[in-house]
């Protein structure tokens, strides 16, 4: 018996996906089906995929020619298949042309012609509205946003709005975009919104935003009290929107990956959640300066708690701070979460240098994410017999910032209004605790 193995996405399943599994089938009598796992396509740089994993394994199925799909979830799988499953054949598209001849050392290898004029990518963009969106604020995150979109299918930056003229004539032309310094005239030429504003400022404008029916994507600090989120989060789902916290680590493959191996217990009940971030800056610049909310605390924090809040929840029953100022803003604040069954700190400095690294104790053992633990490609997790250790390694593409863009799309088009990588509660928790520091609550001057 010849048996044929081929591999494949089969995203939005089509009339050239058909011929090549007609033609593979055609090369023997058995064929082995690869259907890429959702990760793995995340992986390596597939993030617009339209069916998940079970939804395209169906629609092989239904084609007739496979006689077994399995999954495809790592690099270097192939070589595996083959062996495992006896394989006398690898088939592929001529697209792949002269990619797979390192397989010939296993199998034989076939490159079948690929039926031009269709492909996945096409019908998504047929099948996709074009979202048009605005930029609020032309600062260090926007500047590295607007290459991060293009990854990403179904949206264009058409605009930025900032109050200052010059600021937003400046960016349009290095983006290539329209420039706005009136925001009524911004708000009516977009769909859907970016806000990379000063911190300050986030609240009016998401609000505004909200009130002229757009979607919205907020960076980090989302708004700097508790009050502020619930309102906002409230006028978004009267409104039938998307809000949504741009805490860029929560959206990235490998910082989901901590999430779901933790809550499934591999290293028992997490007792100790403990995230550090410290960036050092020098002045004159934002960070550094009070009248725009400046200092570590607002700076940091997000990220931080919401590594505390993703993995201990929101019910916690206190939290007290330990802070050193200089001219007005913390240049370094510690802060401690205590849960009923677990405790949290964090860590945070803009003046203070100290290890960026997240750790997660367990009652079985830790999870440690090195410096820069929110830019996540790698952790370990660990035990007391150090044999059981095991590395992960992600891919953690361009800026990072795409992951993001990807959900808030995603959200929009498939008309979800909240997103289990972070969640609305989750988002009023983050910025209930900013706003305790802010308040003064339980914060002792070191
Ligand atoms: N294909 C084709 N004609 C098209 C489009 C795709 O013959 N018009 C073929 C591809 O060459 C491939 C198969 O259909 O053999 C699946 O294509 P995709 O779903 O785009 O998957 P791909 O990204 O090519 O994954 O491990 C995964 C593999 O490396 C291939």
């Amino acid at each position: 018996m010849i048996k044929v193995i081929t591999y494949g996405t089969y995203d939005l399943l089509h009339q050239g996906h058909i011929n090549l599994l007609r033609r593979a089938k055609s090369l023997g009598d058995y064929l082995i089906v690869g259907v890429t796992s959702d990760s793995f396509d995340r992986g390596r740089g597939k993030l617009n995929v339209r069916n998940n994993v079970l939804e395209r394994v169906e629609a092989v199925k239904a084609t007739g020619y496979a006689d077994e799909v399995i999954i495809e979830d790592y690099i270097g799988q192939k070589i595996d298949d083959i062996q495992k499953y006896d394989v006398d054949i690898f088939a592929i598209g001529n697209d792949w042309e002269g990619k797979f001849d390192y397989l010939n050392e296993y199998c034989k290898v076939v490159y079948l012609p690929r039926t031009e004029g269709i492909s996945s990518t096409m019908l998504r963009e047929e099948s996709q509205e074009v979202y048009r969106l605005g930029i609020i604020g032309s600062g260090r995150i926007a500047h590295r946003f607007v290459p991060e979109t293009k990854v990403v299918n179904g949206v264009e930056v058409k605009a930025v709005f900032n109050p200052d003229a010059k600021e937003s004539k400046c960016f349009a032309i290095k983006h290539g975009i329209e420039a706005y310094s009136d925001f009524d005239s911004f708000i009516h030429q977009v769909d859907i919104v970016y806000v990379a504003s000063p911190h300050m400022t986030h609240y009016d404008y998401v609000k505004c935003c909200l009130l002229a029916n757009k979607h919205v994507l907020c960076e980090i600090p989302f708004v700097l009290c508790k009050e502020q989120a619930l309102e906002l989060y409230r006028l978004a789902e009267e409104r039938n929107l998307v809000l949504m916290e741009a805490s860029k680590t929560a959206y990235c493959p490998a910082f989901g990956h901590i999430v779901t191996l933790v809550k499934s217990g591999i290293i028992g009940d997490v007792v100790d959640v403990k995230a550090s971030l410290s960036k050092q800056v020098l002045p004159p610049t934002r960070e550094l300066d009070p009248i725009q909310a400046g200092g570590a605390m607002n700076e940091h924090a997000p990220l931080c708690l919401m590594a505390i809040v993703r993995l201990l929840g929101v019910d916690w029953h206190d939290v007290s701070f330990h802070t050193k100022k200089e001219n007005g803003v913390d240049i370094y604040t510690q802060g401690v979460i205590n849960y009923p069954h677990a405790t949290s700190s964090f860590t945070l400095g803009i003046g203070v240098k100290t290890e960026g690294n997240l750790v997660i104790s367990g009652t079985k053992g830790y999870v440690y994410v090195p410096a820069p633990w929110w830019l996540t490609d790698f952790f370990e997790v660990r035990y007391e017999d150090q044999t059981k250790n095991k590395k992960f390694f992600y891919s953690y593409d361009g800026e990072g910032l795409r992951y993001e863009i990807q959900e808030f799309l995603s959200m929009i088009v498939n008309n979800r209004r909240s997103c289990y990588k972070l969640c609305r509660r989750e988002s009023e928790a983050i910025a209930e605790i900013i706003g305790k520091y802010n308040n003064g609550e339980n914060v002792t001057e070191i």
